[in-house]
């Protein structure tokens, strides 16, 4: 059922590839930096279950230096595009847009870029300051290439996703940006291009991560102090030299709202967790319900 997608190396191609396979449904843009996982093709299968059999999916591969700071992985980020393709035809992608960075970036740096506001500042950002402006900026930038209907974001960057919704809807850009599962190893650890940097020793404990947010969701019924210290208990189980913590937060769903009082109510909210392993920044979060004590177990 399933064909090869249309790969398209400049903006030109992707123009004509879009043109040639004009279709009345949605038009659907899944943005990625390659090396893609499982987690990149479970995108492409919301995606296509989005627009469904009128509607085209495009995905784009592009690593985009705007948002690595000096210093990061920018340059050995793992580029694998003939790979990458098979996992787009598997998935019934229909273009994949992998343009070079003169492609994208005609003028060298553009001159003008999106400012991601005061959530761009906290979590992620606070240790890596202008990756959101960079984030934005490309994102942008895809949005206006190929206009797309819907765009899907992995749950996996969490503040990635929070931040782009925002901005379609603050810019009114128009794109209904969609928010897919995380996907994960059986042991809990998930999915990332960055997983491969991890030896043997690290990815073992990687699952850290998962195991913490894992135990804050269960706790969380218990209110904010429990769910907390439960997340505590299994970090420290950790020496302090292979795994070191960054955060540990939990916000409202839309991050925009630091939760620091017992809920009386079950309230929806969000644990997110960044950690160092060996020298490899991990990131992960899970949603959960806080407060609401024995009864909100109960009703589980
Ligand atoms: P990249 O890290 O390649 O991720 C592309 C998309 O895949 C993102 O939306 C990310 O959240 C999602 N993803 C990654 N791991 C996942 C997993 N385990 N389960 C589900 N989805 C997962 O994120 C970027 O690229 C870039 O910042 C980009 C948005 C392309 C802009 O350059």
């Amino acid at each position: 059922m399933t064909s090869d997608p249309l790969l398209a190396p400049t903006r030109e191609e992707l123009q004509r590839a879009l043109e040639a396979r004009k279709a009345p449904g949605l038009l659907a843009l899944v943005p990625t930096m390659g090396a893609l996982h499982a987690g990149h093709a479970s995108l492409m299968r919301v995606a296509r279950d989005r627009v469904w059999d009128g509607g085209q999916v495009v995905a784009s591969v592009f690593v985009n230096p705007l948002q690595f700071a000096p210093g990061e992985d920018l340059d050995r980020y793992p580029r694998t595009l003939d790979a990458d393709l098979e996992v787009c035809a598997r998935e019934g992608v229909d273009v994949v847009f992998a343009p070079s960075v003169d492609e994208v970036y005609p003028g060298g740096d553009p001159q003008v870029t999106v400012d991601p506001g005061p959530l761009a500042a906290q979590l992620e950002g606070a240790s890596r300051p202008g990756h959101f402006a960079g984030v934005l900026t490309v994102v942008a930038t895809l949005f206006g290439l190929v206009r797309p209907d819907v765009a899907v974001f992995g749950q996996k960057d969490y503040q990635q996703l929070a931040l782009v919704q925002r901005m379609s809807r603050d810019l009114c850009l128009g794109v209904e940006v969609v928010g897919a599962e995380t996907v994960r190893e059986a042991d809990g650890l998930a999915l990332s291009s960055r997983n491969r940097y991890l030896d043997a020793d690290q990815r073992r404990r990687a699952t850290v991560l998962s195991r913490a947010l894992a135990a804050a969701a269960e706790r969380a019924p218990y209110g904010l102090p429990a769910a907390r210290w439960a997340a505590m208990r299994v970090l420290d189980e950790e020496p302090e030299s292979e795994v070191g913590l960054d955060y540990l937060a939990i916000r409202t769903p839309d991050l925009q709202v630091v939760i620091d009082e017992h809920p009386a109510e079950p309230t929806p909210a969000r644990v997110l967790i960044a950690a160092t392993v060996g020298t490899t920044r991990l990131i992960d979060n899970l949603p959960l319900l806080l407060g609401g004590g024995r009864a909100a177990v109960a009703a589980d």
